[in-house]
């Protein structure tokens, strides 16, 4: 159970090389990759501690894939396999992460990208990363959920490739985030925590997760927990949501395209599904930045503020072994990070004595 073994010369050559017998791919696909995978679980004490927890917590941290979000283990499949069929045109709809991470497979393939984007509602750092990666940058005067329903029309025209998660292959690239937890804990989790935008991870983990079972490369499967956030939470509610909102614009979706599988994912798991406020959100989202210097997305901290509501509820038998998700890197959303932290620099004369006032020395 040695993810560096599956790739030869010891050297982590990305997802695809390393989990190939779980994927559809041939000899004949062109693998484009990033060297995506492989990223840290890391267990989190200080925040189990603050919150009053009796548990293990192991953060798999995916803000340090290559875009810096969970998003590029999809897309090295997605964009590969377009390659191989001789598409020209990718396009996305996307709140941010899957736009990013698509343009920057695209450029490595050496293929147009385009993206739509909700105006106004996306992240700066995933803005920057759509522009710098070259791609068509089209922002909607409407949702995400508007967006990926002109990309759908779109895809009946068969002249563009669409790279949501409503193309399979994107679930099973992303669903080696399941295997590499497996085999980075030896074993499966107990729990398994996760943010809910558009179904797409919920779905592709429970897939990974199954299957590593089957294959008798984990002794069980974890309970699927996934998290909503209040102004955007349709699957908790029972139905569409015509203008979702949140401060975690990642997950401001009100129509998720997953949304069957979510559901067969929790009831087959015997799983969980909540919301969580914007403050609670931004609550843990400080937290384990403060408590284990773990600087996260807004959308990530969302499944962090449902397993305080869980500690809370006396829904985690003592002993659990819980991991989560981690979807995309703080430094993505500046500007939230910003106004959440709490205080501003403190500006002072360029002199030893107004640094140690401040330091109080
Ligand atoms: C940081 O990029 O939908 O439930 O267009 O960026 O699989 O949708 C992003 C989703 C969680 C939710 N955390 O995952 C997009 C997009 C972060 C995200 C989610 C997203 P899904």
């Amino acid at each position: 159970m040695n993810s560096i073994l599956p790739n030869s010369g010891n050297r982590w050559r990305g997802v695809i090389h390393a989990y190939k017998e779980y994927l559809p791919v041939t000899d004949a696909t062109p693998i484009i990759s990033l060297n995506e995978g492989n990223t840290p679980l890391i267990r989190v004490d200080n925040f189990v501690n603050a919150i009053g927890g009796e548990f293990e917590l192991w953060l798999k941290y995916e803000g340090l894939n290559p875009t810096c979000s969970f998003k590029d283990r999809g897309m090295t499949m997605a964009v590969s396999k377009a390659k191989e069929r001789g598409a020209q045109i990718v396009i996305c709809a996307s709140t941010g992460n899957t736009s990013a991470a698509a343009a920057a497979y695209a450029s490595r393939a050496k293929m147009k990208c385009v993206v739509l984007l909700p105006n106004g509602k996306i992240a700066l750092g995933k803005l920057a990363q759509a522009l710098m990666y070259g791609a068509t940058t089209i922002a909607i005067e409407g949702n995400f959920d508007e967006a990926l329903r002109i990309v759908r029309e779109l895809g009946e025209t068969g002249k563009v490739e669409v790279v949501n998660s409503i193309n399979p292959v994107r679930i099973e690239g992303q669903k080696t985030a399941a295997f590499e937890i497996c085999d980075q804990l030896g074993k499966a989790p107990d729990f398994h925590f996760l943010p809910v935008g558009n179904a797409g991870n919920i779905t592709a983990y429970w897939k990974g997760y199954k299957e590593y079972f089957a294959a008798k490369k984990s002794d069980k499967v974890p309970r699927m927990f996934g998290f909503q956030a209040a102004g955007s939470a349709p699957i908790v509610d029972g139905a569409p949501i015509a203008n979702p909102n949140t401060v975690a614009t990642a997950i401001r979706i009100g129509n998720p395209a997953s949304w069957e599988q979510a559901n067969c994912a929790l009831k087959e798991s015997n799983g969980f599904i909540d919301k969580v406020t914007d403050d609670e959100i931004l609550a843990a989202y400080k937290l384990i930045a403060r408590t284990d210097g773990i600087f996260v997305e807004p959308a990530s901290a969302a499944c962090l503020a449902g397993l305080i509501n869980c500690v809370k509820a006396k829904r985690i038998p003592v002993g659990s072994v819980i991991t989560a998700t981690m979807t995309g890197h703080g430094l993505k959303d500046p500007d939230n990070a910003i106004k959440t932290a709490g205080f501003e620099p403190f500006v002072v004369e360029p002199k030893k004595e107004a640094v140690m006032k401040v330091i109080g020395l």
